[in-house]
């Protein structure tokens, strides 16, 4: 019998990459997806990967409990993956209650809807490298104190420490990734390092000849999306539940990571990038590096995929979209 999986965030980033390595594994995968008036384009990255038919969805939210219910009543997963979440740190001061209640209590909902109907099922968490914010260490693991820097952030801390209230109290198999960045030609355009390739990629072509950015000085510790995902399979096939950092123990600026597409594009970003205050944000974590030392000997998880090679990835996946795109 083939093991059933439920991916909430299936049309994400991460959802996407998630449910690939599961179909890939035999898994039937079940997917919860939001109501949306752009149903025809919402599953873009699973039909990118060429595996949105093969995905059972279900419709629900995680700010509806009910739905919660239902679906895990109806599916009886063997795990759940809790990826789904409003995840842009700097919407999340503009919507700071909504963050607050799908980030923070939409997993405090799938927490409770394991617990009633499928308390055997092992489920996964997707915290976050955020909740470090203000650095409490150099290098960040699973021991470093954490200091959320905003509403995004903070709500991610309440439903990790659930995460790990709810596997102390109830005795579930819940774990927890503390994932730092991780990026892909699937990554939503507004965060920084696919904006930098989609605009790098449109001046190459001659579409652009601006792209305009916040923090320059920022850092950080980014892998591939395709082997992160594979850590959150890994703790979940665990005896014990626990929390793990998933890093790749490299951390590069904004600057840095922009320098390097460019001049994969024979480009010099001086001639072209500008800084507007507009994205800043009210609080910045400015350095992120994490110690996935746990991960590598507890889970036999390291990341296969170079800063480099993500890169050349990402920057030839835009320049493919952006002729295509063109000749439509
Ligand atoms: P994305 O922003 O790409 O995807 C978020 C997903 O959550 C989407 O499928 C979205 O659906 C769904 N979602 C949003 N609101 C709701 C809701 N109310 N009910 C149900 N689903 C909802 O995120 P990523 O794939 O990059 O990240 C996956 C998870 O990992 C997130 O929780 C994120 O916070 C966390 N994380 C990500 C890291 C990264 O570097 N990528 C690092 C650490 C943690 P829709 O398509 O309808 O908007
Ligand atoms: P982050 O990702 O906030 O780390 O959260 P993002 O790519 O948005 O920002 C990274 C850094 O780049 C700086 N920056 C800019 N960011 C954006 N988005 N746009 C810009 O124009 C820009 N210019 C500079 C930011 O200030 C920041 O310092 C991501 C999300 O996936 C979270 O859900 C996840 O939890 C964390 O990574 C780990």
């Amino acid at each position: 019998m083939s093991k059933r999986a439920l991916i909430t965030g299936l049309t994400g980033q991460d959802g996407a990459y998630l449910a690939q390595l599961l179909l890939a594994k035999g898994y039937e995968v079940h997917g919860l997806v939001r109501r949306s008036a752009s149903a025809d384009v919402i599953d873009a990255r699973l039909r990118w990967l060429g595996i949105a038919g093969d995905i059972q969805v279900h419709d629900g939210n995680l700010t509806d409990l009910s739905s919660l219910i239902r679906i895990i009543r109806d599916v009886k997963p063997d795990e759940v993956y809790n990826l789904g979440a409003q995840s842009f740190v700097k919407s999340s001061w503009q919507q700071p209650l909504l963050t607050g209640s799908v980030t923070a209590l939409g997993g405090h909902n799938m927490l409770e809807a394991v617990r009633l109907e499928a308390p055997e099922a092992r489920i996964y968490q997707a915290s976050s490298s955020e909740m470090y914010g203000l650095i409490q260490e150099d290098v960040q693991s699973e021991k470093t104190p954490f200091y959320p820097r905003s509403p995004y952030a903070v709500a991610k801390l309440y439903a990790h420490w659930m995460t790990v209230n709810y596997r102390e109290s109830f005795g579930l198999h819940a774990s927890s990734g503390i994932l730092f960045n991780h990026e892909s030609p699937l990554r939503g355009i507004e965060f920084v390092t696919r904006k930098i390739t989609d605009g790098a990629a449109r001046i190459k072509l001659g579409l652009e000849d601006k792209l305009t950015l916040g923090n320059l000085d920022a850092t950080r510790d980014w892998g591939h999306a395709r082997d992160f995902v594979r850590a959150m399979w890994l703790m979940l096939q665990q005896e014990e539940a626990d929390d793990y950092v998933i890093a790749t123990g490299r951390t590069t600026s904004v600057r840095d990571f922009c320098k390097m597409t460019f001049s994969l594009l024979d480009l010099r970003m001086e001639d072209h990038v500008v800084v507007d205050p507009r994205y800043l944000r009210p609080a910045e974590v400015d350095v992120l590096l994490g110690d996935a030392t746990k991960a590598r000997t507890k889970l036999g998880w390291q990341p296969e995929c170079s800063l480099e090679q993500l890169v050349s990835e990402m920057v030839d996946a835009d320049i493919e979209r952006i002729k295509l795109q063109q000749k439509h």
